[in-house]
């Protein structure tokens, strides 16, 4: 249910996100996931840690709050704190090439040359830059500018056009879900025109024609195949926006949903945790899991110091 508490939509954001995460990462890169060892996993009583996703949502939530209200983000010192981040722990499972990113920006070499010589010159089409883009939606004045801090903060690291549109869509949704219209679970369809105008890259308007084709499926099995499930923007992005558009009131559905998909799971119920959490705010995530999240306090203190703004 949507909540009219702009504190509780912010922290719902980002436990939403952290809670997909580490509810994911123990079954990121299976194919399949079968429900009981979801329910078994939601049933523990051990600590949930969170991965590479939240460690990079957690330094852009820091970031933003540094910057101000109004201020927007800057890229050159963004760009050392993910690198500081990585270097900090390495062990979070981090994508191969990012890793070569962050270590050359140590070493002195500008994000732009960094992140623009992978792959040949092409750069990254990983969701690594729409994974931790989220808060960027707690600070944006209106979808376009959401989108436009979703494109630069994602272009640090990816500067192939499906990685930052992918970090702009994600943004785009966030911003939505937060503001609560238009209403994802009377007007989809409107939902995704507004993301795909805000976006403006046409490759991006196609993928979620394929996101609204896919409302009618029933099982997260069908909607990995129809979608795509892997480490790419073009490969997760649309998973997760369609997991939110069918479970907008339930984060905990979306986020069991998005890892029941299989693939990319950490990564695919973090985005899809952070669209349902800020709508529904922290106050519907389940108490039992928030208890046993990494870094759950200071992501609920982030949450709230970033609506105060
Ligand atoms: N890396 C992982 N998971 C695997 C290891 C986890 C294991 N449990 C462990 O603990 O070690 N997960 C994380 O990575 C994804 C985000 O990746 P990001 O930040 O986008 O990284 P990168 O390296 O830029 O891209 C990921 C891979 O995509 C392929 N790729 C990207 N651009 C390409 C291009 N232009 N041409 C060809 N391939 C390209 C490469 O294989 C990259 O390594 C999230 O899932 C996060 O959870
Ligand atoms: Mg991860
Ligand atoms: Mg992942």
């Amino acid at each position: 249910m949507s909540t009219h508490d702009p504190a509780d939509r912010a922290r719902g954001l980002l436990l939403g996100a952290a809670l997909g995460d580490a509810l994911g990462a123990p079954f990121e890169g299976r194919s399949r996931v079968p429900e009981d060892l979801l329910d078994e996993l939601e049933a523990g009583t051990g600590e949930l840690p969170y991965t590479d996703d939240t460690v990079l949502t957690l330094v852009l939530a820091e970031h933003l709050l540094d910057r101000g209200a109004g201020n927007g983000l800057h890229e050159d010192t963004l760009a050392e704190n993910f690198a500081l981040a990585w270097r900090a722990e390495p062990g979070r499972g981090w994508g191969g090439a990012v890793r070569d990113v962050f270590g050359e920006i140590l070493a002195g070499v500008h994000w732009q040359r960094a992140a623009g010589r992978l792959f040949g010159g092409s750069g990254s089409f990983g969701n690594g830059g729409a994974m931790r883009v989220a808060p960027v939606a707690l600070v944006a004045s209106d979808v376009g500018e959401a989108a436009e801090l979703g494109r630069r903060s994602g272009r640090i690291t990816h500067t192939h056009p499906d990685g930052f549109h992918g970090a702009a869509v994600q943004a785009c949704a966030a911003w939505l879900a937060l503001s609560g219209s238009p209403d994802p679970t009377t007007e989809r369809r409107r939902f995704l025109d507004v993301v795909a105008g805000a976006c403006g890259d046409p490759r991006w308007f196609s993928l979620l024609e394929q996101v609204d084709s896919a409302t009618g499926v029933s099982t997260p099995e069908r909607a990995a195949e129809l979608l795509g499930n892997d480490v790419s923007a073009v490969g997760s992005v649309p998973l997760a926006l369609l997991t939110f558009l069918l479970h907008p009131d339930s984060p905990r559905e979306a986020v069991r949903f998005a890892i029941r998909a299989g693939g990319d799971t950490d990564t695919v119920a973090s985005m899809a945790g952070a669209l349902a959490g800020a709508r529904c705010g922290a106050t519907a995530l389940p108490e039992r899991q928030l208890r046993r999240l990494e870094g759950c306090s200071r992501l609920y203190e982030l949450g709230t110091e970033l609506a105060r703004r």
